[in-house]
């Protein structure tokens, strides 16, 4: 089965490293072929690194709280470069505090954001998202089949 290509990256100033690290590890021991950009990545880095490497899904994450800053304009900027059909996936603690969370994923899907998770949102979570937005269900059915067999 086709692999899927995933780009990953923290945006912006944001220094914030673990979840980074740890969703690279996961989204790649669940079979996705992962360019992580690492942390401090302004938006042309992850449309670079997406374009370069014929990417299914732009992975964003932000943590510091500038994240409505810091992704505004990006689903423009794909498209202007070609990446019309990209998938854009943002988490991470995306506003400063605890704000109401319909309004903020609403805020993010009217940038032009796919899904927006909340804080807390787990490997497990992501990757099933990730499956059901990349995947037939007659290929997941078969993914699964071909899983059970290998175990
Ligand atoms: C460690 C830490 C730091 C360290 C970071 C060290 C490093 N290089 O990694 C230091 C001390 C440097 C730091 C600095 C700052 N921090 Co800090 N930090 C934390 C802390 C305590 C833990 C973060 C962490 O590692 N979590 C563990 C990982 C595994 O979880 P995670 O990052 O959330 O990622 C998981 C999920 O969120 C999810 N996920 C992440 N991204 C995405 C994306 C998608 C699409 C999906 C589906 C899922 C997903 O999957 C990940 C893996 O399970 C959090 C508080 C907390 N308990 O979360 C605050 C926190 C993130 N920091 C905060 C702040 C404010 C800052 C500073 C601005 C403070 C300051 N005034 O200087 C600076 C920012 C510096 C910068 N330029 O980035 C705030 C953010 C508040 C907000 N958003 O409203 C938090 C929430 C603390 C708080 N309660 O106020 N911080």
């Amino acid at each position: 089965m086709e692999e899927k290509r995933l780009v990953l990256g923290v945006i912006g100033s944001d220094c914030h490293a673990v979840g980074n690290k740890i969703l690279d590890y996961a989204l790649s021991e669940a079979g996705f072929k992962v360019e992580n950009i690492g942390v401090l990545s302004p938006q042309e880095d992850f449309i670079n690194a997406a374009v370069e490497t014929n990417a299914d899904v732009i992975v964003v994450s932000s943590l510091y709280g500038h994240g409505e800053m810091d992704c505004r304009g990006m689903r423009e900027k794909c498209d202007e470069s070609g990446l019309k059909d990209i998938i854009l996936y943002v988490g991470g603690n995306i506003v400063v505090g605890k704000q109401n969370w319909p309004e903020v994923e609403k805020r993010f899907k009217d940038m032009g954001f796919n899904r927006v998770f909340p804080p807390g949102t787990s490997v497990e979570t992501t990757i099933k998202c990730l499956k059901e937005d990349l995947y037939s269900k007659e290929e997941l059915k078969l993914k699964e089949e071909l899983e059970l067999k290998q175990n």
